[in-house]
C-alpha cells in the first residue's frame, strides 16, 4: 500500500529546489512512504537508495555473473532474438542520439568484441530505451520500489488501448558508454553535482534536472520516466512554455488556415504531447480515481501497489489545480479538440470538485 498521512499538497517553489543541494543523500534504512513523498518527491530533492532495496530483484541475480559483471551470455540465451534500439554515443539526433535496431545477440557480439580488443578508440554503441517490461511482461525482472509507485505516466500508458507504449526501459552499455551528446558541455558546467551509483543502487533524479550518465564499468540499468502529483505542475509549465515557443516560431504564418491547430501539431511533434493529449492524460488518471472511490474498489499501481485513499484525494487535488490552469489558458477555446462538451475540462473539473467537497 502507498499512502499519505494527509491528502493536502504542500506546494514548493520547485525552481529553487536545486539551491543548497551539494550532495545526494544516501538512504540506507527503510523510510516511510509518507516521509519519502514529502521530503524528496514533493521537495524535488535527489537521493540514492542503497542496494538493499533491490536485493530481491530477479535482475540482481539472473543478470549478473558470480563476479558481479553483466551476464551477457544469459541475455543471448534468453532474449537473443529480441529487437533492441542501439545508439551511437558520438552521434547526435535532435536532443538525443540516433538509434538503429539490432538483434540483441548481435549487439552483445559487438560488446564481447570490445572486451577482447582494447586498442584505440572504438565506436561506442549504447543499447537504450529497450521496453523490456512491455516485451516480456511475465518475466518479472524487478518490482518498482513502492516509493516510485505513484506514476501517472506509466499508469496512463498501461490503460491506453489505442497505442502500446511505456516509460520503463532497460539500458546496456560497455564501460565508457555515455549519453554525452545530450549535454556536450556538461563536464565543464559549473554547479553540477556528481554521484557514483554502485551496483544495485537506485537513484532518484528530480523532475526537470538535466542529467547525464557515464558508465564507469560495463553496465545494465533499469530506468523509469515518471509523472505524478508532485511534478505535474512542472509538466504543465513546460507544456505552456513549449507552446509559447512554437507560436513565436511560426508567428509570421498567423493568417494561415487553422494556425492554432498547426501550433498544436508542432507542439506534439516537438514536445511529445499537445493540449488535448495532456488533458486526456489528466482525465484518464482522474476518472480511474473517481471510479475507485465511488465503487469502493482498489486502485493498483504497477500491478502490485494499492494506492490509499488520502493519496487518491491528493492526486485529485493536483489534477483539479491543473485543470484550473488549463481552463484559464485563453487559447483553449480556439483549439478545436476541446469543442466536445461531454468531454470538456469544465465537466471533469466539476466531477472532481464534487468528489472533493
Ligand atoms: O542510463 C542512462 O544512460 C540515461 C538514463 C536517463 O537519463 C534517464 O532515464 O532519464
Amino acid at each position: 500500500m502507498i499512502e499519505l498521512n494527509s491528502s493536502d499538497p504542500i506546494n514548493y517553489d520547485l525552481d529553487s529546489s536545486t539551491d543548497a543541494i551539494s550532495s545526494f543523500p544516501r538512504l540506507t534504512q527503510p523510510i516511510s512512504y509518507d516521509d519519502f513523498f514529502r521530503e524528496f518527491l514533493e521537495k524535488n530533492k535527489p537521493c540514492v537508495f542503497s542496494s538493499e532495496f533491490t536485493r530481491e530483484w530477479r535482475a540482481r541475480s539472473d543478470w549478473v555473473t558470480p563476479i558481479g559483471i553483466p551476464d551477457v551470455q544469459y541475455f543471448v540465451e534468453q532474449f537473443g532474438d529480441a529487437d533492441v534500439p542501439v545508439a551511437d554515443c558520438d552521434q547526435k539526433h535532435y536532443d538525443s542520439q540516433e538509434k538503429k535496431t539490432y538483434k540483441l545477440k548481435d549487439y552483445i557480439h559487438y560488446w564481447n568484441g570490445l572486451r577482447e580488443t582494447s586498442c584505440g578508440k572504438n565506436q561506442c554503441l549504447y543499447l537504450k530505451d529497450w521496453h523490456f517490461v512491455q516485451a516480456y511482461p511475465d518475466y518479472g525482472a524487478y518490482t518498482t520500489l513502492h516509493y516510485f509507485a505513484s506514476d501517472w505516466l506509466n499508469e496512463f500508458w498501461q490503460v491506453r488501448d489505442d497505442i502500446q507504449d511505456d516509460y520503463q526501459f532497460v539500458y546496456m552499455g560497455p564501460k565508457g558508454s555515455c549519453d554525452s551528446s545530450k549535454y556536450p558541455k556538461a563536464a565543464s558546467a559549473s554547479g553540477r553535482l556528481e554521484v557514483i551509483q554502485e551496483q544495485g543502487e537506485t537513484i532518484f533524479v528530480p523532475s526537470g534536472w538535466h542529467h547525464q550518465v557515464w558508465n564507469l564499468e560495463d553496465t545494465i540499468s533499469i530506468n523509469h520516466n515518471w509523472l505524478n502529483g508532485t511534478n505535474i505542475q512542472v509538466a504543465w509549465h513546460f507544456l505552456v512554455e513549449s507552446l509559447n515557443q512554437v507560436e513565436f516560431a511560426i508567428q509570421d504564418c498567423k493568417d494561415m488556415e487553422d494556425w492554432v491547430g498547426q501550433c498544436q501539431l508542432l507542439l506534439r511533434v516537438t514536445h511529445g504531447m499537445d493540449y488535448k493529449e495532456f488533458y486526456t492524460f489528466l482525465r484518464t488518471v482522474a476518472q480511474r480515481r473517481i471510479s475507485c472511490l465511488s465503487e469502493n474498489k482498489p486502485l493498483v499501481s504497477f500491478d502490485v501497489w494499492t494506492v490509499g485513499k488520502n493519496h487518491i484525494l491528493y492526486d485529485l487535488k493536483k489534477i483539479q489545480w491543473c485543470l484550473e490552469q488549463l481552463l484559464n489558458d485563453e487559447r483553449l477555446d480556439s483549439i478545436k479538440d476541446f469543442s466536445d462538451e461531454e468531454n470538456h475540462p469544465v465537466k471533469l473539473l466539476d466531477d472532481i470538485t464534487t468528489v472533493l467537497s
